[in-house]
C-alpha cells in the first residue's frame, strides 16, 4: 500500500503519496479516500524522491499550473521503491506523458533511472542537500553516461521553476497557444525589470 503523506494546504498545495497524487481542496487536509482522481491525461509528470522535496518542487507544480499544463505530482524513489520507478518510467509514454521532471537529493539517481526506462525527455532537478548543499545531487544527476540523457537544471527552487518552464517550451514546439504564453511570460518579466526603480 502506498505510503501517504499529508501536507497542510494553503489553497494551492497538494499532498502527495508514493505513486499517487492527492490534490488538496482549499484550506483542507485531505486523505487518499477524499482525493479526486489523477488528471485524465497529464502531459508532464513532476516526480520527486521524497515528500521532503515538495517544498522545492511545489514551485514546478505552480509554474505548470500558471501555464495551464495538465500535470501530475508524485513521490517515487529510485532507491526506496525501485520497481515503482521502473514501472512508472516504462509506462510513461503509453500513458500520454510528454515530459518528465525528476527531482532528487543526495545520491540522486531518480532522473537517471527514469531516463533509463523511457525515451521521453527527462529534466533533472538536484535538491539542496543537508550534507553537501546540493553539490552531491547536482553531480549525481548531471553526470549521466553517454546514451541516456538527462537535462539537468539548477539546484533547488530556480531549477524547479526552470524545469517547468523547459517542459512548457518543449510542449510549445507543437502547441502555438503555449508558445504565445511563453512569449507573454518573457515580456512581463522584462517589463518588470524595465520598470524597476531603486
Ligand atoms: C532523496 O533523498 C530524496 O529525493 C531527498 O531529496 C533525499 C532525502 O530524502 P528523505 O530522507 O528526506 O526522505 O531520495
Amino acid at each position: 500500500m502506498a505510503k501517504k503523506a499529508k501536507v497542510k494546504s494553503t489553497g494551492k498545495d497538494k499532498s502527495i503519496s508514493e505513486g499517487k497524487e492527492i490534490t488538496a481542496s482549499p484550506r483542507h487536509r485531505v486523505t487518499a479516500s477524499e482525493a479526486p482522481p489523477l488528471p485524465a491525461s497529464p502531459l508532464v509528470a513532476v516526480i520527486m524522491g521524497s515528500t521532503s522535496d515538495w517544498d522545492t518542487m511545489k514551485h514546478a507544480d505552480e509554474t505548470l499550473a500558471k501555464f495551464g499544463v495538465a500535470h501530475e505530482c508524485r513521490v517515487i524513489s529510485a532507491h526506496r521503491s525501485p520497481s515503482l520507478a521502473s514501472e512508472f518510467g516504462s509506462t510513461a509514454e503509453s500513458r500520454g506523458l510528454e515530459v518528465i521532471i525528476a527531482a532528487a537529493g543526495g545520491a540522486a539517481h531518480l532522473a537517471g533511472v527514469l531516463a533509463a526506462h523511457t525515451t521521453l525527455p527527462v529534466l533533472g532537478v538536484p535538491m539542496r542537500s543537508e550534507a553537501l548543499n546540493g553539490l552531491d545531487s547536482l553531480l549525481s544527476t548531471v553526470q549521466m553516461p553517454g546514451g541516456i540523457p538527462v537535462a539537468t537544471l539548477a539546484i533547488g527552487k530556480p531549477g524547479a521553476v526552470n524545469a517547468a518552464l523547459f517542459a512548457v517550451a518543449i510542449l510549445a514546439n507543437s502547441r502555438p497557444e503555449l508558445r504565445k504564453k511563453l512569449h507573454e511570460f518573457r515580456e512581463a518579466q522584462e517589463a518588470k525589470i524595465r520598470e524597476t526603480k531603486l
